[in-house]
């Protein structure tokens, strides 16, 4: 099994940038940007270099350095950087808030965070909200000279083990605080092998493109771990995506994969009414983060004549771990198991339910999470007895194909990002004209799952267009850009249990609610 037969000071950093040199590919394109090509030479390079750069600066082992990285090639350098001088790199969203980074510098006791020109107005306030100076702190602009573009081209690894930490993910939960998800060396190399090899088929001359960023897991195994592991190419667009760059990408650079998610083929459909970009480079269309419902199947189906491979993934399990598969796709399922993962789909009392019934889905394999980091080297391991709970419900037919069946918790899924309700709930009863709200899930017309805000309204303020205008542009400078509810219906009260919990079930079904005012 990939990962089990690794030597004992494993540094993933040695397989994925030094391996190529030794193998021949030094002048290989490893990854495409709008302004660069950087060859597998270029790209040990700068790595190296940016490990040096690092010590130098007074990183040692075992330190957390924050990434606020778009996806540039500066996001390679010091990942790997990081890696080959046992720093633990931290990518990051890049759309969140100044709050939200303070939490994560604190939380995370980082001694180095280096971001994007593009994100400087949030993590440059967040650095003023923490009480101590970080001995490292950077923007990419300052970095490159300092870190990629001078010293010794070459940078011995140190010894790590396939074990040992070597990358942190946060991932949002229902309620509370971030959480940071430790992954270890070896967790690279099973997703990579698994999923991207013996799952997907990736190989030497693929190039791939991820809509998703480099800082989800997500993107970090498509538009990264993969293509390196395979020698391949990656594609960056350090833009957020939308029709038109994607197209444009695709044009440009002609990648034989693409990974997007449910949210983005619905909006390159719409675009595919009035354009007809040339997709032929495509063999391969992946998606994930969200279920993708059937009917987008088919349409992308019949648009491009490729069938886009659903599959889930988590940031504990690093990457895909129930996929279609390209000879074998079944819409409306996320697919079958990835070799090496096992499941459970259980009931409330923990006891496997019979096949074809719904339960909580459990998970088992070679790439989990050595746990949550809770500060002072101590991890949380989020296992009962060796599984995983997913979090979410699924049922399994006799044939081994796995469907989603919703979250056993109350969180979204918004374009294949987190969501939480409680989030969303918590800005806006921040605003004046707020005095009670809930937010629950609700599906458009393409059947993928938007915030929609229930709020009763201060007395005196009046309902409508205006108020809800007013109350999303709110929600836009206090939360990450995609958080916003996307419609607001505006009530006299909240459904409520005799303790005075709201029913959001009901908000849900709309039953008896729908009294707008
Ligand atoms: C949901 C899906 C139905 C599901 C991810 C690496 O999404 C990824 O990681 P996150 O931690 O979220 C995990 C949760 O998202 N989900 C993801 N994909 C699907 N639900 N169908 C799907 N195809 O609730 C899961 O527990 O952000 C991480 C690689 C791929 C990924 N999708």
């Amino acid at each position: 099994m990939p990962g089990e037969d690794l030597p004992p000071g494993f540094n993933a950093a040695r397989v994925f940038i030094d391996r190529h040199l030794a193998e021949g590919r030094a002048t290989r394109p490893a990854l495409c940007s709008l302004d660069q090509v950087l060859t597998y030479e270029a790209l040990a390079h700068g790595v190296n270099r940016a490990a040096h750069g690092l010590v130098r600066l007074g990183l040692v082992r075992g330190d957390r350095l924050l990434l606020v990285i778009r996806d540039e090639p500066a996001f390679y350098f010091l990942f790997w950087g990081a890696m080959k001088a046992g720093i633990i790199p931290v990518p990051v969203n890049t759309l969140l808030r100044a709050p939200d980074y303070a939490f994560m510098i604190d939380h995370s006791g980082c001694r180095g965070l280096i971001w994007s020109d593009a994100c400087a107005s949030d993590v440059t306030a967040a650095l003023s909200l923490v009480p101590d100076a970080l001995p490292v702190a950077l923007p990419v602009s300052e970095a490159a000279p300092l870190l990629f573009e001078h010293g010794p081209d070459t940078f011995d690894a140190v010894d790590a083990g396939p074990e040992a930490p070597c990358l942190w993910l946060y991932s949002s939960g229902s309620t509370g605080r971030p959480k940071a998800v430790v992954h270890a060396h070896r967790d690279l190399v099973a997703t990579a092998e698994l999923y991207g090899v013996r799952t997907l088929g990736l190989r030497a001359d693929d190039i791939c493109f991820s809509a998703a960023k480099l800082f989800f897991a997500y993107g970090l195994g498509n538009a990264m771990t993969f293509p390196l592991w395979v020698g391949g190419t990656a594609v960056l667009l350090a833009e957020r995506p939308t029709p038109s760059n994607t197209f444009a990408m695709i044009e440009r650079f002609r990648p034989s994969v693409y990974f997007g998610v449910p949210t983005l083929y619905a909006a390159l459909l719409e675009a595919l009414k009035t354009r007809s970009p040339d997709l032929s480079s495509l063999r391969l269309c992946v998606s994930a983060g969200e279920a993708l419902p059937p009917d987008l199947f088919h349409r992308w189906h019949a648009a491009t004549g490729l069938a886009p491979l659903d599959g889930i993934g988590s940031t504990e399990a690093l990457h895909i771990f129930i996929s279609n598969r390209l000879d074998r796709p079944r819409p409306g399922t996320s697919g079958c198991l990835v070799e090496g993962f096992e499941a459970r789909i259980v009931d409330d009392g923990d006891h496997p339910v019979p096949v074809g019934e719904v339960g909580r889905l459990l998970i088992r394999g070679p790439s989990l999470t050595l746990g949550y980091w809770r500060g002072n080297g101590r991890l949380d391991v989020p296992f009962e007895r060796g599984w995983l709970d997913t979090g979410d419900t699924y049922s399994c037919d006799a044939e081994g194909y796995f469907t989603y069946h919703g979250r056993s918790d109350d969180m979204l899924k918004v374009g294949g990002i987190w969501c939480s309700p409680f989030e969303i709930e918590g800005a806006l009863i921040e605003h004046p004209s707020v005095l009670e709200v809930a937010v629950v899930g609700r599906e458009d017309a393409h059947g993928l799952v938007k915030p929609e805000a229930w709020v009763v309204p201060t007395a005196g303020v009046s309902a409508g267009p205006l108020l809800e205008a007013a109350l999303q542009a709110h929600c836009k400078t206090r939360l990450a850009p995609y958080k916003y509810p996307r419609t607001f219906h505006f009530v006299e009260d909240l459904p409520k249990t005799a303790t005075g919990k709201i029913q959001r079930f009901r908000l849900r079904r709309g039953d008896g609610w729908e009294n707008d005012r």
